[in-house]
């Protein structure tokens, strides 16, 4: 699939009061998070983005992380209600902006939430992760209005798999077929018609990364992911993330691509 545009939001001067990752790793440096954020807008640029960029919110400092408060495909833009009440409101300047792009913008309504770090589509279905943040409501919510859009999803359970926050911090399509997997990945035979790129133990941060366009964008840091994937033919780009994963955020937590 192809993308245009996509909406980014960077980093509040107070982005170190969201929720830090349990993984520990120290509270991140707001002026190394703008500059990380500065040359992810400019990669996804340089992958043929158009970019609209919303104004940073004190109010929310996860609010970067854009990509949970949206669903987006092709014909359908579905606003999410996100499952850590700090991030309840983040939706509403999400909503505002995806009326400019879509004639009817869905929302996901209470009780209902749903993160969208926990939606991967692939090829125009989609996986749905129930997680700390995305409930069974939510879930049901999403299945339904992509079922009147004449899409498939299946709805898998991650709640056991404490290392993920998200389902997408375990997992990305990268289209024609292929996934990169953390090694603990708790989907098992779901995948089993893909090609699966499983990352080391060592390097499970970088099972998260995105295909845009033509490249795929992963995490610096992570040599044999990008040796991999280099070798599978990919062209690969690579950034500097390590603020943004002091707070659990992952390269396609930092935009809503379409
Ligand atoms: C949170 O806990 O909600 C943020 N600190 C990180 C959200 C990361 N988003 C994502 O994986 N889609």
């Amino acid at each position: 699939m192809r993308f245009t545009q996509a909406i980014v939001r960077p980093p509040a001067a107070n982005f170190a009061a969201g929720i830090a990752s349990a993984l520990g790793g120290g509270g991140p440096d707001v002026t190394v998070a703008l500059a990380q954020h500065k040359r992810y807008c400019e990669t996804l640029r340089a992958c043929g983005l158009q970019l609209t960029r919303l104004a940073a919110d004190l109010r929310h400092p996860d609010s970067t992380f854009i990509e949970d408060t949206a669903v987006l495909t092709v014909g359908a833009a579905i606003v999410t209600r996100p499952g850590a009440p700090s991030r309840l409101a983040e939706a509403a300047a999400t909503l505002e902006s995806l009326r400019g792009f879509y004639g009817t913008v869905h929302q996901i309504k209470a009780p209902g939430t749903l993160d969208g770090g926990d939606v991967c589509e692939v090829d125009g279905d989609f996986v749905i992760g129930l997680s700390g943040r995305t409930n069974e409501e939510g879930a049901r919510q999403l299945t339904e209005l992509l079922t009147a859009l004449g899409r498939k999803s299946v709805v898998v359970d991650i709640r056991g798999s404490k290392a993920l926050l998200h389902l997408k911090s375990g997992l990305s399509y990268l289209g024609d077929g292929v996934f990169v997997v953390s090694s603990d990945s708790p989907l098992g035979n779901a995948l089993e018609r893909y090609e699966l790129i499983t990352v080391s133990p060592m390097e499970t941060y970088a099972a998260n990364c995105i295909r845009v366009n033509d490249d795929v964008v992963i995490a610096a840091g992570y040599p044999k992911l990008l040796a991999t994937l280099t070798a599978r033919g990919f062209r690969v780009r690579v950034l500097a993330m390590s603020e943004f994963r002091k707070m659990d955020g992952g390269l396609s937590c930092l935009s809503l691509r379409f």
